[in-house]
């Protein structure tokens, strides 16, 4: 069987996971996504990998589950299949992640994207719910990570409605980070992969953490699980490497020790 993923390595630090195929819809089966994970998985264990890039093809990261696998299976059949368990584990990732979308992210697509830590869009990204279409609604995260960035009104409107919208429009609504130029998303989603692949990894997982952990907690919690993250880094060899190569006004060479 072809896999659904493909991995490369398009810049010392960076790796790049291809999902489905360039002109495909690219829908997402349980094991389609179960391969993702299981890449990510890998990666996290990888030292040299320090930033990973998700991204599909020109015409869909993904246009949703796929259909006709969820189709004839009944409520028990879906719940024994505990697909959500991978996806939980791709939250767990802990370098960045950044997407890359270029076509269609609908549905679980878009719950893909909304999952990773920043999404670039090409201007003819298209981003949507369309479940409630289909009796259904989002299960991976999409209810919850939307609203939360986006606010509950016009998270509803999207998810309520299955209208679907483009690039700038995720950008005025807050959950799309960068518009790339028109077919310069994979490149300008590689070029800031590449800025951070060369920042202190130890100090960018701690922010990654501080960040969305900090976010579904009260700010008291969240200011103390900050300060202990702080204080760790200053057991790291690559903040000492930091504060000499300011003072001694060069490039520092971080280790990710
Ligand atoms: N699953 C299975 N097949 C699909 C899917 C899909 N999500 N999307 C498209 N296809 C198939 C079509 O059935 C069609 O097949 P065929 O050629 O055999 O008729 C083929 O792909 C091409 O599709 P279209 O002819 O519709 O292509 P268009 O270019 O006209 O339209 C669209 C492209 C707009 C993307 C359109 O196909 C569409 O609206 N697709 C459905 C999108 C959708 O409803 N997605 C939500 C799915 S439900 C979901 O994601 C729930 C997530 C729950 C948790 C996550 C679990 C993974």
């Amino acid at each position: 069987m072809q896999s659904f993923t493909k991995v490369s390595f398009p810049h010392d630090g960076v790796a790049l996971l291809s999902i489905g195929t360039e002109d495909g819809l690219n829908p997402l089966s349980i094991a389609g996504i179960k391969e993702i994970v299981d890449c990510l998985d890998r990666l996290s264990e990888q030292p040299e990998v320090r930033v990973v890039v998700l991204t599909g093809g020109e015409r869909a990261l993904a246009a949703g589950a796929d259909i006709s696998e969820m189709e004839n299976l009944s409520l028990m059949e879906m719940k024994l299949k505990n697909q959500f368990r991978d996806w939980d584990r791709m939250a767990w990732f802990p370098k960045p992640l950044l997407a890359a979308v270029r076509g269609y992210a609908l549905g679980g697509g878009f719950e893909l994207a909304l999952l990773c830590d920043m999404i670039f869009a090409d201007p003819k990204a298209t981003f949507g719910f369309p479940e409630c279409k289909l009796g259904l609604m989002p299960g991976a995260g999409g209810t919850q990570r939307l609203a939360r960035k986006i606010g509950a009104g016009k998270a509803l409107s999207l998810l309520w409605t299955g209208d679907s919208v483009k690039a700038e429009e995720g950008f005025q609504l807050g959950f799309v980070d960068r518009v790339a130029q028109e077919g310069e998303c994979l490149n300008e989603t590689i070029d800031f992969a590449k800025r951070l692949a060369q920042g202190a990894p130890l100090a960018i997982r701690a922010i990654k953490e501080a960040v969305w952990h900090g976010l579904d907690i009260p700010l008291l919690a969240g200011m103390e699980m900050e300060r202990n993250l702080f204080y760790q880094l200053f057991s790291s060899e690559d903040s000492r490497e930091g504060m000499s190569a300011f003072r001694e006004k060069r490039a520092p060479r971080f280790t990710g020790r």
